[in-house]
């Protein structure tokens, strides 16, 4: 094999995740960019939910992996925890892994039979997404939650989906902290 790409390196900082070079523009999420992701509609149209930080491979290719840094703001939307939208991958048997870097919160997945498993982010813990699993992001704590996320550079992300059907459950602060409920709107994709 002749290389087409050459080695390079990119300092993350741990706590912040932030990248050093960045190599490509910090994509910002806003209220107004997550209509039918919250089971509300969201009332504050400029307050950041969260933030990607993109590491990309030059391709969008199975043969190289695509990385970045999420950040979500803590707070709520009507009772819900501020959240990533939540995705399938495009080619749904792409896998990934989330490193979790600081603050708290959880990863919700869901297959589109309806199968859930929630599982802790903080700083150290690394979660592996199979192919298949929906994915969504849920900050439960007062600080910002970061993670670093590697996945195959091809996956892509299909938003749609998850808008149409939701997700089958809603992570809502409760006066002893985070609590998971049924979402009233959601569907299945297939049974
Ligand atoms: C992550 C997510 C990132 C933002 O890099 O893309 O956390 O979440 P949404 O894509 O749902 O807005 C990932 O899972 N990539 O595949
Ligand atoms: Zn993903």
């Amino acid at each position: 094999m002749n290389p087409t790409l050459e080695p390079f390196t990119t300092i993350l900082d741990l706590d912040l995740g932030t990248l050093e070079p960045q190599r490509a523009a910090t994509q910002y999420r806003y209220q107004r960019d997550m209509d039918g992701f919250f089971l509300a509609s969201p009332p504050a149209p400029d307050e950041l939910v969260y933030r990607v930080i993109p590491l990309p491979p030059p391709q969008k290719h199975y043969t190289e992996i695509a990385c970045s840094t999420t950040i979500i703001e803590p707070g709520t939307v009507d009772g819900e925890y501020h959240m990533t939208k939540g995705h399938f991958h495009e080619k749904r048997d792409r896998s990934e892994i989330y490193i979790g870097l600081s603050g708290e919160g959880m990863l919700l997945q869901a297959t589109e039979d309806g199968r859930t498993q929630v599982e802790p982010i903080r700083r150290g813990t690394v979660n592996y997404v199979p192919g298949g699993w929906g994915h969504r992001s849920v900050n439960t704590g007062s600080e910002p939650l970061v993670f670093f996320a590697a996945y195959i550079g091809d996956a892509g992300q299909d938003y749609a989906t998850i808008r149409s059907h939701g997700f089958p459950q809603l992570v809502c602060a409760d006066a002893d902290g985070p609590v998971l409920r049924d979402n009233p709107r959601y569907a299945r994709v297939s049974s």
